[in-house]
């Protein structure tokens, strides 16, 4: 399996098969289905264009108040279980051995985009972050942890998945831009980004 590494972000090309891909599709439609897909508010009122949702004890939550770990989906319902398929990637590549708390579930529409962030709303660094990506391919840019420092890209394909530990952890990155229609798993195209978490 090879392995490339940017800006310390580590990433496993081609990690799930396609078999896989598609199983964890369909369990993300079930996660769905428990807990539907929100636009988040910014709390300077802005609406984000990334389509979320979670799975496991807390889901990730924006709103006019700011943003923030929730035990609750904003319309009161409890997260659905994080899909067993996904915990199991997490075993596999995290190297902790504690499990995530919350699975984050990323929409990207043809025109969505993720500005520059830091992820640091969970209490402890020294646990990793794992990204899966599915569907459309998409420009994901890193940087270190000062705003405004050079950056990297790379392009993230379905099947793919990232770890975000050391270094890296802290580090800003975003999403620039999607390439719709690069990939024919998702029937309406489109791109999935599943990041799990260990919250507190
Ligand atoms: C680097 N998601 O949900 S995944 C996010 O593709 C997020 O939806 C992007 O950034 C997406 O917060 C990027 C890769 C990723 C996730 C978490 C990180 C990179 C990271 C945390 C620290 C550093
Ligand atoms: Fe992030």
């Amino acid at each position: 399996m090879t392995e490339i590494t940017v800006n310390g972000v580590r990433v496993l090309p081609g990690f799930l098969d396609e078999g896989e891909q598609r199983a964890l599709v369909e369990d993300l439609r079930a996660v769905v289905a428990a807990a539907p897909l929100f636009h988040p508010v910014t709390a300077r009122g802005k609406s984000m264009s990334v389509r979320l949702t979670s799975a496991g004890d807390y889901g990730w939550v924006s709103d006019r108040r700011g943003y923030r770990y929730e035990a609750r989906h904003p319309q009161g319902m409890p997260w659905p279980p994080i899909p067993e398929r996904a915990l199991r990637v997490w075993h596999q590549v995290s190297g902790v051995g504690r499990a995530p708390q919350c699975c984050l579930v990323n929409f990207y529409s043809d025109t969505a985009r993720m500005g520059m962030h830091q992820d640091r709303d969970e209490a402890d660094f020294d646990m990793p972050v794992v990204s899966i990506s599915l569907g459309d391919e998409a420009l994901f840019r890193v940087g270190g942890v000062v705003r405004g420092g050079p950056t990297k890209s790379v392009w993230l394909r379905s099947g793919d998945v990232a770890i975000l530990s050391g270094e890296a952890r802290l580090a800003f990155h975003g999403i620039d831009r999607v390439k719709a229609g690069s990939s024919t798993l998702l029937p309406k195209r489109g791109r999935i980004n599943l990041t799990m978490r260990v919250v507190d």
